[in-house]
């Protein structure tokens, strides 16, 4: 096979199938530029001495690391210039990014994740980019948080890049999922799967099994029927993989079939879930429908929810459809 870079991969999209407009191919391009220099400082760890604390706390009530102040810069960068955006937004800043006045804006919207699974940096676990792309509003000149609070429905590219053993671009324009892996000595990504489709049937979940007193009894009925194996109702063994990267979670379901979920739990009444809709729930739903799986919330698809807030936090289910469909069925049951 030919050595198909994303830059061609994305000007065939544009000038041959002419399924994108050159402003998406030029966000698309400049983003992957950014989580290329996110992936050289990652790499890089205590020899750019990028590790640790920055003793800051976000919007979140979360204590950043230098490496998500970093990367947040990187991507806020590499994007104000290049007019194709009308405004950023992102976990770590608790207001859209304005398009500086110098530089000319354009018509979509970005929202990233800079670093999702941050928690795993200093122990050398694989962390990740999370981003999606929305329109920006039409006569919007100024956008605001409203502009933002569209339904996954609307998004045009979602992506997430893993920072592991290599490092990884999955990518979805809304015709499928490919995959890109960095070729560290030229810099560019390069086209290594195509079309990705989750298998339908998983013997493999992965959730944060400490929180099990904390959720809503459909999750624990759903968790405890995978837990009794063979002998119980499902009739086969589950494995359980949890690696609190959602990156590299979703990334083993993409390749490989299995169901995540960070559900509903009652540890604290005003975060019903701890996964972000906007930038990180979303985009994960768009790229796993368009590989074959379903996401909801538990009770609801995830990309047809109204988003109330840019920060907002919602449970997620997703991966293989039919666990999934199973969970979100025994919700709708007993706590439609
Ligand atoms: P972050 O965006 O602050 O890094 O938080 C999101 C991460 C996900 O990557 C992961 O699935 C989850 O938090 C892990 O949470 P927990 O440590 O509660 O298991
Ligand atoms: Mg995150």
């Amino acid at each position: 096979m030919p050595r198909i870079t994303l830059s061609r991969y994305l000007l065939e999209k544009q000038r041959e199938q002419q399924w994108i407009h050159a402003n998406l191919r030029l966000l698309v391009e400049v983003v992957a530029r950014a989580c290329k220099a996110i992936s050289i400082t990652i790499g890089k760890g205590a020899l750019a001495n990028a590790l640790g604390s920055a003793e800051v706390e976000n919007v979140q009530g979360e204590i950043q690391k230098k490496l998500d102040i970093l990367s947040n810069e990187f991507l806020l960068d590499a994007n104000e210039w290049g007019g194709h955006l009308a405004a950023m937004a992102s976990e770590e800043m608790a207001d859209p990014f304005a398009i500086p006045n110098r530089f000319p804006k354009g018509e979509y919207l970005l929202l990233f994740d800079p670093l999702d699974g941050s928690s795993n940096i200093d122990v050398n676990i694989s962390v990740g980019t999370i981003f999606s792309v929305l329109r920006c509003p039409e006569g919007t000149e100024n956008p605001t948080h409203e502009s933002f609070l569209q339904p996954g429905t609307e998004q045009v590219c979602a992506g997430y890049t893993v920072y592991g053993p290599s490092t990884l671009l999955v990518l979805t324009l809304g015709d499928g999922v490919d995959v890109f892996t960095l070729d560290r000595e030229v810099g560019s990504f390069i086209l290594t799967e195509r079309q990705l489709k989750i298998p339908e049937d998983t013997r493999e979940f992965a959730i944060n099994m400490s929180n099990m007193r904390f959720w809503e009894p459909p999750m624990q009925r759903y968790i405890n029927e995978l837990l009794a194996g063979k002998e119980g109702p499902r009739g086969k063994d589950f494995n359980m993989r949890w690696v609190a990267s959602m990156v590299a979670d979703v990334h083993r379901i993409l390749s490989r079939g299995g169901i995540f979920t960070y559900p509903h739990d009652n540890r604290n009444p005003d975060q019903p879930g701890k996964l972000r809709l906007l930038y990180e729930a979303n985009p994960m739903a768009f790229i796993v429908e368009q590989a074959g799986g379903a996401a909801t919330n538990g009770r609801e698809r995830i990309m047809t929810l109204q988003p109330e807030s840019l920060h907002e936090r919602v449970p997620v289910v997703l991966g293989s459809k039919n666990e999934v469909e199973l969970v979100t069925r025994y919700h709708n049951e007993q706590h439609p």
